[in-house]
């Protein structure tokens, strides 16, 4: 009775009312845990069908019923400061998280910040990733080393939905960097051997890239300023 599209817009609306209603939440429509009651989000618009529609439909299971059904929330994704009672739990050793290429300058400085939300999201879904990044603009993904931030002793929670939150993720976590800074390295290195036919690895009989990219921007700096000039001459 209802068109897809209208629920896809009350859905929307519906998550504005629930995660982000700082007024509602000052007044105490909505508890400390989240949860508003369904009797008051009729006078919004919310029939109870329509929110068993809603709540049933929607693919990422955002929402979710008290066990009364007197009350619903949002699982994720809140900017207001409540707390779901969040799971904390081992993530993945790999999570990914969507983004935009215009924030990429920002992020690789700064890391993975909440904003306006309570926490960063993550997915172990890179396709879904690739969604939740197109929302803002060219999606880029960044892969994160969830199991070197477990073993710094960062928190991570599951939502009921299944996203993973954390509250930061500093740059140094980011697996995409690694690879993006050894791709670059890697095809500076090559260039260099194909201009002055050397290589590398034979000569020095080590493997830089094994080093992480810190040493290795070193190293080709090394060879670029120092070692290069000598090659040439010497050749
Ligand atoms: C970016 C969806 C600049 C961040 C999804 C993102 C998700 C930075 C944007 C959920 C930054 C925030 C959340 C930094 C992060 N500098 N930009 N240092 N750090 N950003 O909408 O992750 O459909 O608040 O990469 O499934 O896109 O709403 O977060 O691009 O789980 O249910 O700042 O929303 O779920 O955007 O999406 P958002 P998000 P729902």
């Amino acid at each position: 009775m209802w068109s897809y599209e209208y629920i896809i817009e009350k859905g929307r609306y519906l998550a504005q009312l629930l995660r982000h209603d700082k007024d509602a939440f000052e007044q105490g429509k909505i508890d400390e845990h989240g949860w508003r009651k369904v009797e008051e989000l009729a006078g919004l618009g919310f029939s109870r069908e329509l929110l068993d529609k809603i709540v049933t439909t929607n693919s990422m299971q955002r929402y979710e019923y008290s066990p009364d059904g007197k009350m619903i929330r949002a699982c994720q994704g809140h900017s207001i400061n409540v707390d779901v009672e969040l799971t904390e739990a081992t993530p993945p050793d790999v999570l990914y998280h969507g983004t935009a290429t215009r924030f990429l300058e920002s992020i690789f400085a700064k890391g993975l910040i909440a904003g306006i939300r309570l926490y960063v999201h993550l997915t172990p879904d890179e396709a879904k990733a690739i969604n939740v990044g197109s929302r803002h603009g060219t999606p880029f993904v960044i892969k994160i080393d969830c199991r070197k931030m477990v073993a710094d002793g960062c928190k991570f929670y599951l939502s009921n939905n299944g996203v993973w939150l954390t509250k930061q993720v500093l740059p140094k976590y980011f697996i995409t960097i690694n690879q993006l800074m050894e791709k670059i390295i890697l095809t500076h290195l090559h260039a260099i051997e194909n201009e002055y036919g050397v290589n590398f690895n034979r000569s020095f009989g080590f493997y830089p890239l094994r080093y992480g990219y810190g040493k290795c921007i070193g190293v080709v700096t090394l060879l670029s300023s120092v070692l290069l000039p000598l090659l040439v001459v010497l050749r």
